[in-house]
């Protein structure tokens, strides 16, 4: 009893000694890098508080301005300035490439009348504000209160990433759009586009009409039976597209976010829909061939290119329309799960296969790649292909995105291929969260948050060799076979995609699960209420 008291005395006057301030800071998610509370005046944000900033981050000031309307219902004017006159009030962004050494970084430093946040790059600038949305209240009650604080903080990766299908269901725009606010908030600086699959072509290609008019549509789908419920269709014509006008307003509202879009034309397999628009392109031309309508991999309906000269024009122009499009210096041309049934049973393909002296079907899946990276080497792009492109010999230039286990990200690390780490255990989002045996469909397996929380993007065969600069970062992939909703979207990234933000942004040696549980609840929990976000709130009971 004495002893109890004690303890709880104890553990009082602890909570009462720590400042306030750095209560609050210690919430942020991503936990910074460094985070030192101020012997300085608390910082009022009222309406006659101005955000300043210097050129460059006129859109990211913008942008915060609309975060902080939204977050607390406060609008702060905006005035550009060229320098710090060292007197100005409320928030103030600044370029400083001699103080902010690194890419990403930032510096929040708040105390006395100002807000100010410096960095080299958007990035940076952006990083730093969603740092500040968390800081603020989530109400204005006379003034915004912020804590006297400064914070260094940068990425511990260099490329973190989220993907979406939208081949296997396609979203509305504007939920492509939170999806991206829910990336920025979140640190992240990728956005992994998957435009084509066998069920469906989802970007509008002016020079090959018909990969939209029949490409993009598919007859009724079985989405899935799940025990005893129902078994749920799509519609009978189910489909879409995004125009490129569409797409470039996507690119704008992530280029703001600090966000790059990576597109993924899915080759030479997975090309169903390809094939359903131009049986030409295929090694068994048929025009009965027809946009796929159920999932999986399609060994019994052929979904691979044939290596035609057309088809080499067609994957030419495609791909120049792609580059000309997406400003990012990198263009992802799949390369997963192409069967190779198809190239041994056309003789046409085992022709080209002599002809070229070629090893094998493999040597033939790595000609394609070479013959796509050279199209895109014009267009001054670097090319992302699933790791199973590394089948045949492939020279080192080719970034490698590997879902299959550590070793096989360490292996294509010792050929020297930059890698991006998306194991599908744990970082496949489509797979289970829960265990609760009624939870709504998803793919086999079992990825909880903790197991993504206690990630590593770094192969344990690669510590202390210099190989591990090879791998740039990591990705979660959500396919959407059985996600025909943006709330089912958001239930099956939510909260895992913030257990991973941590893994990719924190310090690894100050990873701490019951502490990141904490600051979940007290800072992204009360947002996703905010925000309507339909995240799975069983990912405490099941883990
Ligand atoms: C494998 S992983 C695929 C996708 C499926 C996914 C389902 C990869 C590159 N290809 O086509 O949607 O499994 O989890």
């Amino acid at each position: 009893m004495h002893h109890f008291f004690g303890t709880l005395l104890l553990l009082s006057l602890l909570f009462s000694a720590l400042p306030a301030e750095s209560q609050q800071a210690a919430a942020i998610i991503p936990k910074p890098q460094q985070v030192s509370p101020l012997q300085e005046r608390a910082v009022r944000l009222n309406s006659k508080s101005h955000i300043y900033y210097q050129a460059p981050f006129a859109s990211q000031a913008a942008y915060l301005q609309g975060l902080i309307k939204a977050q607390t219902g406060l609008t702060l004017p905006l005035q550009q300035i060229t320098s710090n006159t060292g007197s100005l009030e409320g928030i103030i962004l600044l370029q400083d490439a001699a103080a902010v050494q690194r890419p990403e970084m930032y510096i929040l430093h708040s105390g006395n009348k100002a807000i100010t946040i410096k960095a080299q790059d958007v990035n940076g600038i952006v990083y730093g504000s969603q740092t500040l949305l968390q800081l603020l209240p989530l109400e204005n009650r006379r003034g915004l209160r912020v804590e006297p604080v400064e914070i260094i903080d940068y990425p511990q990766y260099a490329y973190r990433g989220m993907h979406l299908d939208v081949s296997r269901h396609i979203f509305p725009l504007d939920f492509i759009k939170k999806y991206i606010d829910y990336l920025a908030f979140h640190k992240f600086n990728t956005f992994h586009w998957h435009l084509s699959d066998d069920q469906g072509w989802r970007i509008e290609i002016k020079s090959y009409p018909k990969l939209n008019s029949v490409g993009s549509w598919r007859e009724a789908t079985l989405i899935g039976h799940f025990k005893d419920q129902p078994a749920r269709y799509d519609s009978t014509r189910y489909g879409g597209y995004y125009t490129q006008d569409q797409i470039r307003e996507v690119i704008a509202y992530a280029t703001q976010r600090g966000i790059t879009i990576v597109p993924e034309i899915d080759i030479p397999g997975h090309s169903r829909a390809t094939i359903a628009a131009y049986p030409e392109f295929s090694t068994h031309p048929d025009t009965t061939w027809n946009v796929a309508t159920t999932w999986g991999m399609y060994n019994r309906q052929n979904n691979v290119l044939a290596p035609h000269p057309e088809t080499f024009q067609f994957l030419k122009t495609v791909f120049h329309e792609v580059a000309d499009l997406f400003p990012s210096p990198y263009i992802h041309i799949g390369g997963d799960e192409c069967s190779k049934m198809w190239w041994k049973a056309s003789p046409q393909a085992q022709e080209f296969i002599q002809a070229n002296n070629l090893k094998d079907e493999k040597g033939l899946q790595t000609y394609f790649v070479e013959q796509v990276s050279e199209y895109l080497a014009q267009k001054n792009k670097k090319v992302i292909g699933w790791h199973e492109i590394l089948e045949g010999d492939l020279d080192s230039s080719t970034i490698v995105m590997n879902w299959a286990d550590a070793k096989t990200g360490a292996a294509a690390a010792m050929r020297k291929h930059p890698v991006i780490m998306t194991p599908g255990k744990p970082l496949y989002f489509d797979h289970y969260q829960t265990k609760n045996p009624n939870d709504s469909l998803a793919i086999h397996g079992y990825n909880p948050l903790d197991a993504v929380y206690n990630f590593s993007p770094m192969p344990d065969e690669l510590q202390g060799k210099p190989e591990a600069r090879y791998i740039m970062g990591a990705q979660a992939n959500l396919w959407t076979e059985y996600i025909s909703s943006p709330a089912k979207v958001e239930y099956m990234v939510f909260p895992r995609m913030t257990a991973l933000s941590e893994v990719l942004w924190s310090d690894p040696r100050q990873k701490d699960f019951e502490d990141f549980k904490r600051r979940l609840e007290q800072t992204v929990i009360p947002r996703f209420k905010r925000w309507g976000t339909a995240y799975c709130t069983e990912y405490a009971d099941w883990t």
